[in-house]
């Protein structure tokens, strides 16, 4: 099995439950992922439901009207389009997700957080697994920058080693669903340059605040899983959007 992290690198995203990884997209990657967004604007007012959410405050709205600023997200888009289901395959992705999860590894959830200013909001202190609910919790994200993510217009917030706590009461509507007691203490700003990215466990603290700025905060989420972990019942119904062979059979 080829490997990106070090033995060093993995002792301590296992440590801290987090680790900075410089340049997992280049710059033309970058400019793909926004022309692919245009491209999915072009299709409303069809847009798949599925590959698009609006903002609260448009969700109602005619989407005739609606533009890129008004999307709060993308996501399955694995499962819609070829560009991030190759994405998914790329060996600074797939195969550091073996490095920390075994050969047999899935991608659970693809999402463009698209944080537009002025009418996004924050997202509220969660673990990722409040939503999964995954046993054991065999799973984490990388959380790529698109455009520069900085403390003003709502770059990641984590609290380093907060994965070591197990899941925490999770309640809230929808988006809102969130840690019951979020932390006060130890919160550590991840500020990022375009296609910079963060690697997370899915049980870490983490959150965004809102965009105060005019320009937007896009942001690429991979989420992976060890294949044989068991989702428990919850109220988020979900499916895994790719599973992956083995390096061993595909080499076969
Ligand atoms: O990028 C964001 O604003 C929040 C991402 C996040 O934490 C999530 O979707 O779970």
């Amino acid at each position: 099995m080829s490997s990106t992290l070090t033995a060093q690198e993995i002792q301590r995203f296992q440590d801290e439950g987090y680790l900075i990884m410089p340049d997992l997209l280049s710059p033309v990657d970058v400019d793909r992922v926004f022309t692919e967004i245009t491209a999915v604007m072009a299709q409303r007012p069809d847009v798949p439901k599925d590959l698009i959410q609006y903002e609260p405050c448009m969700r109602d709205k005619d989407h005739t009207q609606t533009n890129e600023l008004h999307v709060r997200k993308l996501y399955r888009m694995a499962r819609h389009l070829t560009f991030f289901r190759e994405l998914a395959r790329r060996p600074a992705l797939l195969e550091t997700a073996r490095d920390l999860l075994g050969p047999q590894v899935a991608l659970a959830q693809t999402m463009l957080l698209m944080k537009p200013p002025e009418i996004s909001g924050p997202k509220v202190w969660h673990q990722d697994n409040g939503y999964f609910a995954l046993r054991p919790p065999h799973c984490f994200g990388f959380w790529i920058a698109c455009d520069p993510a900085t403390e003003a217009n709502g770059c990641m917030h984590v609290v380093p080693g907060s994965h070591h706590g197990g899941l925490q009461p999770h309640a809230g509507p929808g988006d809102e669903f969130g840690l019951v007691d979020p932390p006060q203490n130890d919160i550590l700003p991840v500020p990022l340059q375009p296609g910079d990215g963060l690697l997370f466990h899915c049980e870490l603290f983490h959150y965004t605040p809102a965009n105060r700025t005019p320009q937007r905060r896009r942001a690429l989420q991979y989420h992976y899983m060890a294949s044989d972990v068991v989702k428990t019942p919850n109220q988020f119904p979900w499916e895994p959007e790719l599973d992956f062979e083995t390096p061993e059979s595909a080499s076969s």
